[in-house]
């Protein structure tokens, strides 16, 4: 009886494995402390990083108010299954962000381009929209410093249909 449960357990814990792959495959979140995420020029001093509880790593990085243009960070997922992925973005919202911050959404199909509004819907994941991502590393979201301060948190990628 004592081996059959045991036999049972190790059933339990090798499916719980299994599962827990699998959904790790078809969500993918990432941080600025994750692979994946990259900010241009990250020795310049227009990066501030600010510890929250409420961002993806418990701390996110801002743009201490500048507009320029040429400073982004992008969230690169490693795709494993190809198909089409809800992406979501997180921000940390105060009336003194971004009210247009841009953002880019590469895709197996090409290029999105939105304007997000960080003054609301903070610590939420907000849908950006669904697009088709390939196997490997082609795809990222990429958001850009606009003016107001302009919070990069996390990203989500979370697979809708193969
Ligand atoms: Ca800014």
């Amino acid at each position: 009886m004592k081996r059959r449960m045991s036999a049972l357990l190790c059933l339990f814990v090798l499916g719980f494995v299994v599962t827990g792959v699998a959904a790790a495959d078809t969500v993918i979140s990432i941080g600025i402390k994750d692979p994946g995420f990259e900010r241009s020029d990250p020795a310049s001093s227009f990066w501030r990083g600010t510890a929250h509880k409420d961002a993806l790593n418990g701390s996110y990085y801002h743009d201490n108010q500048y507009d320029r243009p040429d400073l982004y960070a992008t969230w690169t997922p490693t795709i494993t299954v190809s198909g089409k992925y809800n992406v979501y973005m997180r921000w940390i919202a105060h009336p003194n962000r971004s009210s247009a911050a841009l953002v880019h959404v590469v895709h197996k199909n090409g290029r999105a381009e939105f304007q997000v509004n960080q003054r609301e819907n903070g610590a939420q994941w907000n849908l950006l929209g669904q697009f088709e991502f390939a196997v490997g590393t082609s795809g990222y979201v990429r958001l850009y410093s606009s003016p107001g301060y302009t919070i990069f948190d996390g990203v989500r990628f979370q697979l809708v249909e193969e």
